[in-house]
């Protein structure tokens, strides 16, 4: 069987720890978790769900940071290894295309991705109810907001890297206006980041592990390799107390990526350390970046943890394959059921 592996840059300053020898499961936290902290600057009470991506010789994020009155904002911070941040305690202000200045509404759960240079910045935004909102950067300086991506109610807009079949791509989770109780993942096309249409679903809540069966969205930008996108996205199960989320991962299609080719059964991480169970919002794990080393296929996943802070985990690309081949989700194939 022939090896899998990433399409794409290197990046040999990715923050990394071996995994622990004794650790049996394919993704493995960093030891110095959480990597913010309560009042991370003065007006950042709480930084969590972000999004990061390899700018120059370092790093740079997109933060969601809620302030002392609430409400999120976003942040830009930079940082040399990808764990230690330099993050601004003033908010982005964003210009509209003619250059004015126009603010979205409790911005949050923001995702970064380069596309052939250029930065763009998709989050949730407020439109009459959450929807996606999507503004693009070249310097980290002018931030320019674009159209909103969807009608609402819509969260976890993430673009591919790419265009695919000469059109960019982007993932949503169609939702309602509060702690949504349902939801799926879809994928829309657009030739301009304006119109967006060839919605087609992607993938279903549930299944047959009760970590994913409420509802799921995607995480990190999708990683391309030489056997399919690599999406991480998050599940969500309702217990008697609360929304518990985790993590898993699915493969998709290089060229037609509704089509799923697998999908982990088991989760691949979930609320267990107490930055993890304990905070604002407990039991939360909510991926949102990942970077990568296309040489040597090592993963670093940042997350969300209990809506609190930013957690960092470790794999590589050859683990979670391993482990997509023999969890695979898909075994009746019930993923087919009502295609587009
Ligand atoms: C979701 C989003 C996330 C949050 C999660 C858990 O609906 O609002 O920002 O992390 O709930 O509270």
């Amino acid at each position: 069987m022939e090896d899998i592996r990433i399409i794409g840059k290197n990046c040999p300053n990715i923050p990394w720890q071996d995994k622990p020898e004794d650790y049996r499961y394919p993704v493995w936290r960093y030891s110095d978790n959480p990597i913010t902290k309560i009042n991370h600057t003065k007006n950042c009470a709480r930084i969590f769900n972000s999004g990061i991506a390899p700018y120059k010789d370092g790093f740079v994020g997109i933060f969601r940071a809620e302030h002392r009155n609430g409400s999120p904002q976003l942040h830009i911070g930079i940082s040399k290894d990808g764990l230690n941040w330099d993050i601004d305690d003033d908010y982005i202000r964003f210009v509209d295309t003619e250059g004015k200045p126009f603010q979205p509404q409790y911005p949050y759960d923001p995702r970064l991705v380069e596309i052939d240079g250029v930065y763009y910045i998709m989050w949730c935004t407020h439109f009459y109810g959450p929807t996606i909102g999507l503004a693009k950067t070249t310097d980290f300086k002018t931030f320019i907001r674009l159209e909103n991506a969807f009608l609402p109610y819509n969260r976890n807009g993430v673009l591919f890297p790419r265009k695919i079949n000469g059109n960019y791509v982007m993932l949503s989770r169609p939702s309602d206006t509060s702690h949504t109780p349902f939801g799926d993942v879809f994928l829309s096309e657009s030739p301009d980041l304006i119109y967006w249409g060839k919605h087609r679903h992607v993938m279903s809540k549930g299944g047959s592990g009760w970590w994913q069966c409420l509802k799921i969205g995607a995480g990190p930008i999708p990683i391309e390799t030489n056997k399919g996108w690599l999406l991480f996205y998050h599940g969500v199960v309702n217990n008697c107390n609360c929304f518990v989320y985790s993590m898993g991962a699915a493969l998709l299609d290089i060229n037609t990526p509704s089509n799923v080719l697998y999908r982990t059964d088991g989760y691949l991480l979930t609320p267990e350390l107490p930055y993890e169970t304990v905070g604002n919002v407990p039991n939360v794990c909510f991926p949102c970046a990942a970077v990568y080393d296309a040489q040597t296929g090592r993963i670093a996943i940042y997350y969300g943890a209990a809506d609190t802070y930013i957690a960092v985990a470790f794999t590589t690309v050859s683990e979670i394959y391993k482990n997509l081949l023999e969890n695979n989700h898909l075994v009746n194939g019930d993923e087919l059921e009502g295609r587009a």
